[in-house]
């Protein structure tokens, strides 16, 4: 059984007030034609479908004409889970509907974990398949507020939560003969390795919902997890992946790779799991440097890239003084270039020459360094001031989650 597995599409995402849509469309005709051509059977789309909860039309006419591609292809079996991006609600408002054409949506944790689970049939009425559809766990489907606990208590009922619905879902299998089929189960959240690893970057360290790649029950042969936008396989285990997402989806994503897993099965065994590149529809580029060398390579990047659409481009020019009117000099470079500076800052070191010795950029500092410092200068006591650092950085944590990946 040939499976793909993608995730994280943020339909409707605005990246720094310009519409995707373009780059969308053509990245799921390629999605469409490639699960054709390769002849998939059952494709997993493992959260955040949509960047928003109440996404535009237009993008909710891309996924609905995306699913029409694939009616009477060899893609049988379609499972979509929601996202922390997706609106649960408005995830699940045609599942009844699409049910009928085997697309199976699961938006939210539902109260009989059951119900997540989807079972594959052949034409023949078999069972050739199980897909445990856990979507992102929110923190009210995990657990209840308990008035007095502090952040820690809750971070570790958080874990614990996820921990338990796994299992329970795992659990929810044994009703089924699992000796000879795939069992698949897929998630929305930050999965770390053994131990920490450098090579995982895109990993939030000490993220709340972090749970490790051995805490998945033994019960499933394939994990496909959604939410961490760079392509990669957990703690050596191949079988537990990101696919990424589809497009790069902000400027520190410009050096990935994007790609979908293609996962083939004989029977319960895993034949060979291969990651696919999407091809790129658009160059995000980040350009750093001084004039000379950011000029440099805008009018490199205009030439290597003179077909498709223009590049979007963020520019960060280093300079001894600072420059008058340096976007507008830049945009006037680059007018008759095939791309668009989106962004322009200056990295000047004047300022460090100025009267405050120490002066630092505010563009420098991580808002919980800005943080700690304004409560120093408030002069709160030393174990007051951890107590809110830990608070912010939950505050920090949940905006992480309803914003970022
Ligand atoms: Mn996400």
């Amino acid at each position: 059984m040939k499976i793909l597995h993608t995730s994280d599409w943020h339909l409707g995402q605005k990246f720094i007030s310009r519409e995707r849509e373009e780059e969308h469309a053509l990245a799921l005709e390629w999605l469409a034609e490639t699960i054709i051509q390769e002849n998939i059977e059952v494709l997993i789309v493992a959260g955040d479908v949509f960047d928003i909860g109440n996404p535009p039309s237009s993008s909710r006419a891309l996924y609905y004409n995306f699913l029409k591609k694939l009616w009477q292809s060899d893609c049988r079996h379609i499972v979509v889970t929601g996202g922390n991006h997706d609106s649960p609600q408005m995830l699940d408002a045609p599942k009844e509907i699409l049910s009928l054409l085997n697309v199976y949506l699961v938006g939210k944790a539902t109260e009989d974990v059951s119900e997540e689970v989807i079972v594959l049939k052949d034409s023949e009425g078999m069972i050739e398949g199980l897909v445990a559809a856990v979507p992102f766990l929110r923190d009210q489907d995990l657990r209840r507020a308990v008035s007095g606990e502090t952040s820690n208590d809750r971070i570790e009922k958080i874990k614990e939560g996820i921990l338990a619905h796994y299992e329970e879902v795992g659990k929810a299998l044994a009703n089924f003969k699992t000796a000879k089929i795939p069992v698949i189960v897929t998630g929305h959240l930050c999965v770390t390795g053994l131990e920490n690893n450098a090579k995982q970057e895109n990993i939030y360290l000490g993220s709340l919902e972090n749970i490790r790649v051995d805490q998945f029950p033994e019960v499933f042969d394939y994990v496909a997890l959604g939410h961490i936008h760079r392509p990669q396989a957990i703690g050596g285990m191949k079988t537990v992946r990101y696919s990424g997402s589809l497009i790069p989806l902000s400027f520190s994503e410009t050096k990935d790779e994007k790609s979908v897993t293609l996962i083939s099965f004989k029977g319960k065994e895993i034949k060979k799991i291969q990651e696919i590149k999407t091809p790129i529809f658009r160059r995000l580029k980040t350009i750093e440097g001084s004039m000379e060398y950011v000029q440099e390579r805008l009018e490199k990047l205009h030439h290597d890239y003179q077909d498709g659409l223009p590049a979007w481009v963020e520019v960060i020019v280093e300079s001894d003084s600072i420059i008058p009117n340096l976007n507008g000099i830049l945009q006037d470079f680059v007018k008759d270039f095939n791309l668009e500076i989106l962004k322009t800052r200056a990295k000047t070191t004047q300022f460090s020459l100025n009267e405050q010795g120490d002066y630092q950029e505010l563009d420098e500092l991580e808002p919980i360094d800005v943080f700690r410092k304004k409560c120093e200068s408030a002069g709160r006591p030393a174990e007051n001031i951890e107590e809110l650092m830990n608070t912010f950085k939950e505050l920090e944590e949940w905006m992480r989650e309803n914003e970022e990946c």
